[in-house]
């Protein structure tokens, strides 16, 4: 299953993580960070991903560790939900507009570990969180889920709506791999092959994607 649950506790923190890659993108985020509860409720919506995350952390010194930790925490989700990352197409990318902003995010689930971030931020703050701390979280992430990530900043002004576009075109480019994934499987697969063989021989699949599969066969034929 395309499952993991993570349980991570430092002296900073203590992290309760639940991923499910095919999910519906539903999600309970408690993260003691209200702007990063925010972005990775954005975050699972977007991609489609199940997620819980409970995180008691400690924000009486500031949100760096919380929001660290929690980066790392997701990186290991990912890694330990894709498993071996058999078949996966191992690159997705995804240029996401938010009003004024434009966000390109590419990710490659190398086994590598990069990040290329360019976001240029325009404040320190949103609201109560430090802006610096977006690029700690993906930092993290990469390090963890052990690919390589780029983040760039097309166009945008609005320090809200620029991270925002950077965590959906994040999401929205992992959840392509999926979708990629899914014709990589239909060129292989002939055209007869029953939904039942699918299902069986790829079970981990979501029944959306098995839905596309269906629409696209009919379509070829
Ligand atoms: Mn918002």
């Amino acid at each position: 299953m395309r499952r993991s649950e993570i349980d991570r506790k430092t002296a900073e923190t203590n992290i309760q993580l639940k991923l499910n890659l095919d999910g519906t993108g539903t999600s309970t985020i408690d993260t003691g960070v209200g702007f990063l509860d925010h972005m990775l409720t954005l975050f699972a919506k977007h991609g489609r991903f199940d997620l819980d995350i409970k995180c008691q952390g400690d924000t009486q010194v500031d949100d760096h560790h919380s929001v660290e930790d929690i980066g790392i925490a997701l990186g290991d989700a990912f890694a330990q939900a894709l498993g071996d990352k058999k078949g996966i197409n191992r690159y997705g990318s995804a240029i996401i507009p938010m009003d004024e902003s434009l966000i390109l995010t590419a990710v490659d689930f190398s086994g590598r570990c990069y990040l290329g971030y360019e976001l240029d931020i325009p404040t320190a703050k949103v609201g109560t969180f430090d802006t610096e701390l977006v690029e700690e979280f993906w930092f993290g992430f990469a390090r963890s889920a052990a690919c390589n990530l780029h983040i760039r900043k097309i166009a945008g002004t609005n320090s809200h709506h620029i991270i925002e576009g950077a965590f959906k075109s994040a999401a929205r480019s992992i959840a392509s791999i999926l979708l990629l994934q899914m014709k990589y499987h239909r060129r292989k697969e002939s055209s007869s092959d029953s939904d039942h063989r699918l299902r069986r021989r790829k079970s981990l699949l979501p029944e959306e994607f098995i839905q596309i599969y269906r629409a696209g066969s009919r379509s070829d034929s």
